[in-house]
């Protein structure tokens, strides 16, 4: 009997000491042990670190069940829960990169980068046939510069054209043949090919191309890993206002060594009506097809080959002077990757690209076609590539080193046939003239790079980066008039020198804070340099490039934060953020009147003087980005977005152009099972902060905009979505739309500005298989 009591006791000690139990934390792939990371114990406003060998302690004396929270720099932050009485002791945490196939196409550039924003996956949840502009207007801080419903350019932070890194899946480009940006890079994709869309918010990552304002990359849409065999979808969309439709057809097959996927997009855009009833010359078609083919060596070696054309016919811009009649653009890029696990190089990726924009644009639609018929082919050529190393030089330390090259080169005329004199007589026979738009220049921008990511502790992580571009420029075929401005007009060689250092902490599982500085260097692109009296700006000036231009220069420091809490409540999640940024710009490039010069063509028409590009002293930009989120009684979303810039060119005492007004986004969303829905108002305020040299002459108004979004899998694999955009026909325009052009036969006066949409309904079905 004494005996069984002994045991019994000794028992009951263990008992005690059992109420702590041991885990330990090991990589899921590896099985190697974690040291260092971050336990936040949910339920006790507690936390810990794991020691050398990846162990660590949990306390059930409390309680019985403890919901932890892993969280470690490059693994997936993983929640669990502890139960007292479970025998493995082992938690396996998650590399947060993908393997090398899914890199590849997917082009996830970003391993963590600061300072960055990644969209959900596009291509869900769609609802209306897209616009690539669409696909930019949910992301804060964005705004979008239209000159009607097919050229649209994304503006972020008051930067755009080439002051925003715009690239396609990690790297590609496609430069603009046309002088008044009618074929943007964004008419180059598919919209519904795009899965989502990467930003750095500013000069933070020196690693893809000369970045000056920030980031984008427009990521395609995988193949579905391990999705063997035959798959695919198709969809259709339509639209009310401007009888709009869509169509789309997507195939894909797979098996272990070899995938191949083919898309193809038809697009039929009508005009639309805006909120007054007018009907706005905005329609557009356009046919693209791409073929991606894929071969894996390995399962860490793969080389993509990814070839893709477009179409567009009969474009009509409003706020431009001509409309497109054809808009081709071709592109081919080849892409490598290759993992070495263990070794030091631990990763190769390379990629070279090739892209041809064949554009033709005409003022045959336009009243002035009978004084003077106006057409003008033009073609771009970019192509380019990246070499990059990736080196594990310690546990805690990558370093990335690479080279890289983008070329561009453009030529085209405008060939003028005169019919009417300046005294409206008609001229017999007519005169022809031919005009050199871009003056057969060439651009070319050599980089080389190193960036470090260095981790401090398991919760801080260093990165700093620097990057030179050697960049070559020519404009090979001037017109007299041009060599008289500049006549020691030569080829030239500007060396950039870029740099970046920021840092990022975990304050906890819950909390982050980014701090980073960047230097971004920008050269002057081809319409700073060499457009020679066109009017390429919103308003009637003629243009004129200078060769001689600085680079531009933004130094941009930035904070951010980012929080969030959990609750056991109806009240599910709250998360909040917010980015403070200042940019400091030496050079910054802008075109102002010069009364030296005179206007080249219908000289008797006012503006008299052109205006000439070149560099301002001192010119700033501040502004912040914040949000919060609400999940509520499990099904229902809440959001709140809101966006400011205030930029300034001191030279002139005015703002810097085309700077967004006060925007903000308030969003309520239900999801349950087959079903969600959406409310957007968007509040967008007053623009009175304006660039008078740039024909911003009059405050923007404010408007406000609501839309309603819905949708339903039918049956399995069979998605229905419906909107009403504009819910309340509101007529408006926002601050960064171009005024109407040439468009008098329309009734649509150059002292307005291109109006919005007005109301419209939308229906979209895909269909997966
Ligand atoms: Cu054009």
């Amino acid at each position: 009997m004494k005996i069984y009591h002994f045991i019994f006791m000794v028992l009951a000690a263990f008992q005690l000491n059992a109420q702590e139990i041991q885990y330990q934390i090991i990589d899921q792939s590896t099985g190697q042990p974690i040291a260092e990371a971050y336990i936040t114990f949910l339920n006790e406003d507690k936390s810990s670190f794991s020691d050398k060998n990846g162990f660590f302690v949990v306390d059930f004396s409390k309680h019985v069940k403890q919901d932890i929270s892993i969280t470690y720099l490059g693994y997936r932050t993983k929640f669990i829960q502890l139960l007292k009485n479970e025998s493995s002791k082992l938690i396996r945490l998650e590399k947060d990169q993908n393997e090398l196939a899914e890199v590849l196409i997917t082009g996830k550039v970003f391993q963590d980068p600061v300072m960055s924003i990644t969209t959900p996956d596009l291509t869900e949840q769609v609802t209306q046939p897209k616009n690539v502009g669409d696909l930019f207007r949910d992301i804060n801080g964005f705004g979008l510069i239209k000159r009607g419903n097919y050229a649209i350019d994304p503006s972020f932070r008051a930067a755009q054209y080439e002051q925003l890194n715009i690239q396609y899946d990690g790297g590609t480009k496609v430069m603009h043949a046309c002088p008044n940006r009618m074929d943007p890079i964004t008419t180059h994709v598919i919209p519904e090919d795009i899965s989502k869309i990467e930003v750095v918010r500013g000069p933070y990552t020196m690693r893809y191309g000369a970045t000056f304002g920030g980031l984008i990359n427009m990521v395609s849409k995988k193949p579905e890993i391990g999705n063997y065999g035959f798959s695919g979808s198709a969809s259709t969309g339509y639209e009310t206002n401007g009888n709009s439709s869509v169509n789309m057809l997507r195939l894909q097959y797979a098996e272990e060594k070899f995938d191949v996927v083919g898309m193809y997009g038809y697009r039929d855009f009508g005009n639309y009506e805006d909120g007054a009833g007018r009907e706005i010359p905005s329609s557009f078609r356009s046919i693209d097809y791409s073929f991606r083919m894929g071969y894996n060596f390995s399962n860490v070696e793969r080389l993509q080959l990814h070839w893709r054309q477009s179409f567009g016919r009969d474009v009509l811009h409003a706020s431009l002077p001509m409309d497109s009649d054809y808009d081709d653009s071709s592109m081919l890029s080849l892409d490598y990757s290759k993992k070495r696990h263990g070794k030091t190089l631990q990763k190769i990726q390379a990629k070279v690209y090739y892209s041809y924009v064949d554009h033709l644009m005409s003022n045959t639609r336009r009243s002035n076609f009978a004084i003077s018929e106006a057409s003008s082919p033009v073609e771009a050529t970019t192509a380019g590539g990246r070499v990059e190393l990736e080196w594990k030089l310690a546990d805690f330390w990558t370093l990335f080193t690479g080279t890289d090259a983008l070329l561009i080169s453009r030529d085209g005329v405008r060939n003028r046939l005169v019919k009417q004199n300046m005294m409206g007589m008609p001229l017999n026979p007519p005169m022809a003239f031919t005009d050199k738009i871009w003056q057969d220049a060439y651009l070319n921008d050599y980089g080389v790079f190193a960036e470090s990511r260095y981790k401090i502790n398991a919760s801080t992580l260093l990165n700093a980066g620097l990057r030179y571009d050697l960049v070559h420029s020519e404009i090979q075929d001037p017109e007299a008039d041009f060599l008289a401005y500049y006549p020691n007009l030569d080829s030239r060689t500007e060396h950039n020198f870029s740099a970046t250092l920021s840092l990022k902490k975990l304050l906890n599982a819950n909390n982050q804070l980014e701090f980073a500085f960047g230097r971004g260097v920008r050269s002057a692109n081809m319409i700073e340099r060499a457009i020679n009296h066109f009017q390429v700006g919103q308003d009637p000036f003629e243009y004129i490039g200078n060769p001689n231009l600085d680079a531009e220069v933004n130094n941009q420091f930035e904070v951010a934060y980012q929080g969030k809490k959990q609750f056991n409540t109806n009240l599910n999640t709250i998360n909040w953020g917010a980015s403070v940024y200042f940019s400091y710009f030496e050079n910054y490039i802008v075109a102002i009147i010069d009364p030296t010069k005179d206007r080249k063509f219908m000289p008797n028409q006012e503006p008299a003087n052109p205006k000439v590009f070149r560099n301002l002293d001192n010119a700033y930009k501040t502004g912040f980005e914040a949000n919060l989120g609400i999940q509520f009684f499990e099904n229902f979303q809440f959001n709140v977005e809101t966006a400011y810039v205030y930029a300034r060119n001191e030279d002139l005492s005015e703002s810097l152009p085309l700077t967004p007004p006060l925007r903000t986004k308030f969003n309520l969303q239900f999801n349950k099972n087959k079903f969600w829905s959406a409310i957007d108002l968007r509040v967008i305020s007053e623009q009175d902060k304006l660039a008078t040299s740039f024909g911003e002459n009059q405050a923007t108004p404010g408007y406000e905009l609501m839309d309603i979004r819905l949708g339903y899998e039918v049956l399995p694999n069979l998605n229905l979505g419906a909107a009403v955009l504009n819910l309340f026909d509101t007529q408006y325009f926002d601050h960064l739309n171009f005024a109407f052009r040439n468009q008098a036969e329309a009734g649509l006066s150059g002292m307005e500005r291109l109006t919005d949409p007005g109301r419209n309904f939308t229906v979209f079905l895909k269909y997966d298989f």
